[in-house]
């Protein structure tokens, strides 16, 4: 997925913190210390969020990569400690053993609980749900504002927005709108709709679903203007950007589909229609289009037009009124009961916004890579001047 940045994370849920390492940032960038905590801030607040969300107070400590404010081009490591560490002490404690434990054995469906204990051989299946906990989308968030801040240097603007919760839609941002506009509009709430006008009915679509006991899931869309034509490449499976960005997206928890571009209408038409063609006014040195229909990316390469894509989460699958199981002794019971969200679609607009911004910058380093930031601004902007500016004119 990465072939210039190593992104790693460790921590569970309830345990004493998660630890984010991200190796391959150049040196001489600046953090952005109030963009960084903006964006831990909106992983942390949804409006479908249950009472995790106000117990965590997104606290950090940056223990390497940067001096005074500067990336020094070493790996870049933040511990994040879990406020909710000290109600779990007991049962997270990672040497102590306390005398009496209840381990969970009825898993919930849908959940890691039981694929987690099979694969590992647990018997309490809180080894596996707390690692599966998408806690750990924290380190995600972290390492994609990192990534946000020198793609910014780059003339790169990423944003995401839900378009869908469950069955319902939301009104999206027109077409050709800058992300930093849609940000302006999507972050300024807490259900990451384009339009405030629509908060009430996300509401009560999410109390009743709250007081029914169960979750919701949803769609979000996301845009990334300003790649420069080249990023990724079709010589090898590895090197196709589309290919990265769908596991990037695919690997974030509750996500069950991906779609690239408006790959679901080009399926459904003739070639004929489902090209990207230039207006009759392009020239040499400036190429406009219409449409962008394949999202930005051709042959696993960008094109120079902004990335676009829609990803599917399924409903958060801790139910409140718990659903039938079956636990390792083959009794049918009802699941485990675990506190968790009503739905995590809003929040997970940040959580995708950061993994576009990884494997995009990924693909930035390895076209332009240097060890400091200014080589690469100097490589990116020569490339810009030597070839045409692309442009989306949907109304030309
Ligand atoms: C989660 C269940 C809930 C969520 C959690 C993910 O946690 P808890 O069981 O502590 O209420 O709040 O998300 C986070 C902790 C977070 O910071 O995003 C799950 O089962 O995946």
């Amino acid at each position: 997925m990465f072939n210039r940045l190593t992104y790693t994370s460790a921590g569970e849920s309830h345990g004493p913190g998660v630890t984010m390492i991200l190796s391959g940032i150049p040196a001489g960038l600046k953090f952005d210390v109030a963009f960084f905590e903006y964006e831990l801030e909106k992983r942390n607040l949804d409006m479908g969020r249950g009472k995790r969300g106000a117990i965590e107070q997104n606290a950090y400590m940056l223990t390497g990569g940067v001096r005074h404010g500067i990336t020094i081009g070493s790996p870049i490591s933040i511990y994040f400690p879990n406020a909710d560490y000290a109600n779990w002490q007991q049962r997270m404690d990672p040497l102590l053993k306390p005398e009496r434990i209840t381990p969970i054995t009825t898993p919930r469906p849908g959940h890691a609980d039981f694929v987690g204990s099979v694969k590992y051989g647990f018997r309490d299946m809180r080894n596996a749900l707390e690692r599966a906990s998408a806690r750990e989308t924290l380190a995600r968030v972290a390492a994609g504002a990192i990534a946000q801040m020198l793609l910014k240097k780059c003339g790169c603007d990423v944003a995401a927005y839900v378009s869908y919760l469950g069955d319902k839609a939301y009104r999206e941002p027109p077409v050709g709108m800058h992300p930093s506009d849609i940000r302006s509009k999507t972050q300024a709430n807490i259900g990451y709709v384009f339009d405030i006008g629509e908060l009430p009915r996300m509401q009560q679509q999410i109390d009743r679903a709250r007081d029914a006991g169960t979750t919701l899931g949803g769609q979000l869309k996301f845009v990334l203007w300003g790649c420069p034509v080249g990023l990724g490449s079709y010589t090898d499976i590895q090197n196709r950007l589309d290919a990265r960005l769908a596991m990037a997206l695919m690997s974030i928890p509750s996500v069950k589909g991906v779609v690239l571009g408006a790959a679901i209408e080009q399926s459904r038409l003739h070639g004929s229609k489902t090209q990207d063609i230039v207006t009759a006014e392009s020239s040499k040195t400036h190429h406009i289009y219409q449409s962008n229909m394949n999202g930005g990316l051709t042959a696993g390469v960008t094109n120079g037009l902004p990335l676009t894509g829609s990803i599917f989460l399924k409903p958060l699958s801790t139910q409140r009124k718990a659903l039938r199981s079956i636990d390792a002794d083959g009794h049918l019971k009802t699941a485990h009961k675990e506190r968790s969200d009503v739905s995590a679609v809003g929040r997970a607009t940040t959580v995708v916004s950061a993994m576009v911004a990884l494997v995009v910058l990924d693909a930035v380093l390895e076209k332009f890579g240097g060890d400091a930031v200014t080589e690469i601004e100097q490589r990116l902007d020569s490339w810009r001047k030597a070839h045409p500016v692309i442009e989306l004119r949907p109304d030309a």
